[in-house]
């Protein structure tokens, strides 16, 4: 046998060497009947499946992905992370980057897998990421990347083991999912006037299962910080109960809403994903994506101590954690360490804070089939730790390895007020302007960034090879206590978290902030391309990047809901250096 093996290993790195740096893929997206957890409804299949496939390249490849549009409606897809450099054409936002792809249409995408790491692709019109269309993208460094898994272990075949782990990642898509589709879903916030974020199933790569409780039982297991503020039981769901302290006081309509959406849970049963682990391999990598349109999270693997060494496709030098957070549109690499004894350890995915939900996946050891020994939980059904031995992933300090650096100073300030405008469900980055709501439908502002359509929407237009910092100020105005914490991701390249605070921002620079309150900035800041907001009351997060690609880009909340009622901004970065006649490039890639 171990001829052969070897010969098989020859022929594959030649094929490797040898391989084309061009890839070609293609995505298929139709709208038909499926049943992730259980329940059928129609949603949106990628090639047939769901979630998409994965696509998976080498550092320095330079892809091509032709999309074509069989869903019923406008369509456009975005690589959440990957930085398109030179190609403002290809980050899938319509009415920014390009026009809608029609019903019937293709679009190819074309850019260069230039940062290496776990990003995703996923739709960008409305909120059709509660629909399925939502897949994960795997970019393998190259063999002369320096990799921090010599500060995990000193042991040479420990690090090869790892650096094998990490090319042959389990990706692992994470998700929530309703039983309505994203149109009713919005219609019925529209309707009730209801902020709602009640999921029926958390999602591991598209398997899981309603799980119905008794309210009691679910109202215990919320974590003590939020039950502090919501004092009434949760649903039958796990979910909020509508108080004035969530929603505020504009006019609502409880008689409208949909059965079964925020309470009336049925239980039903989907697949459980299974991880196959061969304990020879000594590691294992699973690369976590979020895509939940909603719900915070928290990982654990029952057992298995995780080095986080990956944080939105960056390295990090690794940390420790026994759980880990993750918000909509996030992204942790972890490595663990394949030592215990074989059998069948659950992977758990939690709500946290927003929702008393779980989602389970099995890590199968080969061999470990018949072990019946149930594995020991770190964290409940909550997402609570069960002992106080459990590490949680400290998110201020995740030092980007190497490190990176941004400039010590900037050279353009922006401060955003972050809050719901007009009802309890609608959302704003600025407090009066919005996002145009028929963005999809406008002329790409690629192609003229003085269209007429974006007047009124709320942008930062930045000269190329300049400095910029956007401070975010969270309003919370009485009655209500929160806002959930807002993931914010930034199209294009990655930026770094400055420093966060407690109250008001009163300052008119970070450099002021700072030489003020030098607590509230981070020793090491984080390199990274979503960013959360504190649920805590009013307070503020600050971000500094670098503009070095000029084009059209997003900047907005991750969570569906917040996006489409209009929490997001158009950063018009380098006008000075604008792509000349990008309107001809763009109709390049159509093709019907
Ligand atoms: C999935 O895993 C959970 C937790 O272990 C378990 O309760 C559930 O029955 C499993 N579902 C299936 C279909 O096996
Ligand atoms: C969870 O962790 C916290 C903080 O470390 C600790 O105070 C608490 O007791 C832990 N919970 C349990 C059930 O041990
Ligand atoms: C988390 O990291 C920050 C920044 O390094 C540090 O100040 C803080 O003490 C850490 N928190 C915990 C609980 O270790
Ligand atoms: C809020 O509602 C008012 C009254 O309907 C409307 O005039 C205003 O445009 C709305 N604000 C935004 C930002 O949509
Ligand atoms: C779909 O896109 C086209 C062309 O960009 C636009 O005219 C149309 O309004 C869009 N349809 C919807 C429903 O947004
Ligand atoms: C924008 O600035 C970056 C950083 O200096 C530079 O690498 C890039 O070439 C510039 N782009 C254009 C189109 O001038
Ligand atoms: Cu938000």
């Amino acid at each position: 046998m171990a001829p052969l093996k070897m010969l098989l290993l020859a022929t594959l790195e030649l094929a490797a060497l040898t391989r084309a740096a061009h890839l070609k893929f293609e995505l298929d997206l139709t709208w038909k009947k499926g049943a992730p957890n259980g329940v059928e409804r129609d949603m949106i299949f990628v090639n047939d499946a769901f979630p998409g496939p994965a696509l998976i390249m080498d550092e320095g490849d330079e892809v091509s992905i032709a999309v074509t549009n069989h869903l019923p409606f406008n369509s456009s897809v975005h690589f959440h992370g990957i930085e398109q450099k030179g190609t403002p054409w290809a980050d899938g936002v319509s009415g920014l980057s390009q026009w809608a792809i029609l019903p019937g249409q293709t679009y190819t995408y074309k850019w260069t897998a230039t940062q290496p790491g776990t990003y995703w692709y996923h739709s960008h019109d409305k909120d059709r990421i509660m629909d399925g269309l939502y897949g994960a993208i795997q970019i393998r460094p190259s063999s002369d990347r320096d990799s921090p898994f010599s500060m995990i272990s000193n042991d040479e075949a420990d690090i090869e083991a790892m650096k094998e782990a990490e090319k042959n990642a389990n990706l692992v898509m994470l998700s929530d999912w309703d039983h309505l589709t994203s149109d009713a879903y919005m219609h019925a916030l529209m309707e009730t006037g209801y902020d709602i974020f009640c999921s029926d199933s958390i999602l591991i790569n598209g398997g899981g299962s309603v799980y119905c409780k008794d309210p009691e039982e679910l109202t215990a297991l919320q974590p003590p910080q939020i039950r502090a503020v919501v004092t009434e039981p949760l649903t039958d769901k796990g979910c909020d109960p509508f108080m004035d302290v969530l929603q505020g006081t504009w006019p609502h309509h409880p008689e409208k809403l949909p059965g079964g959406l925020n309470s009336g849970c049925i239980p039903s049963q989907g697949a459980n994903a299974t991880f196959q682990v061969n304990p020879d391999t000594k590691w294992a990598s699973f690369n976590f994506i979020s895509a939940a349109s909603l719900k915070a999270l928290t990982v654990s693997i029952d057992e298995h101590p995780m080095y986080v060494y990956e944080v939105d496709g960056h390295y990090i030098e690794p940390q420790l954690a026994h759980q880990v957070p993750i918000y909509s549109g996030e992204r942790y690499s972890v490595m663990v360490k394949l030592d215990r004894e074989p059998g069948v350890y659950t992977m758990r995915v939690a709500g946290n804070g927003n929702q008393v939900i779980s989602g389970f996946a099995t890590l199968n050891y080969e061999g470990g089939e018949n072990n019946q020994r149930e594995s020991v939980p770190y964290i409940d059904y909550g997402g609570v730790n069960t002992t106080a031995s459990v590490i949680p992933l400290n998110t201020t300090h995740l030092p980007p390895y190497p490190a990176v650096l941004p400039a010590m100073e900037a050279d353009d300030f922006h401060l955003l007020q972050l809050g719901r405008i007009n009802s309890s469900w609608e959302w704003t980055l600025d407090g009066t302007a919005f996002l145009p709501a028929n963005l999809a439908a406008m002329e790409p502002a690629l192609f003229d960034r003085k269209a007429p359509g974006l007047e009124s929407a709320l942008k930062i237009e930045t000269k190329n090879n300049t400095w910029v910092d956007i401070v975010f100020q969270l309003v919370i105005p009485e009655p209500t206590k929160l806002q959930p914490p807002h993931p914010i991701h930034k199209h294009s390249n990655k930026a770094f978290l400055m420093g966060a605070g407690q109250g008001k921002f009163a300052w008119n620079s970070l450099q002021e902030a700072a030489a003020e309150s030098p607590e509230s900035f981070l020793e090491t800041p984080i390199y990274r391309d979503t960013f959360l907001t504190s649920p805590a009351g009013e307070a503020w997060i600050a971000i500094r990047y670098h503009v070095v690609n000029p084009g059209a880009f997003l900047l907005h909340c991750h969570m569906e809901t917040h996006l489409s009622s209009g929490m997001g901004l158009v950063l018009l970065d380098g006008v000075d250096a604008w792509p000349e006649g990008a309107e001809h490039v763009g109709e390049s890639f159509f093709h019907s």
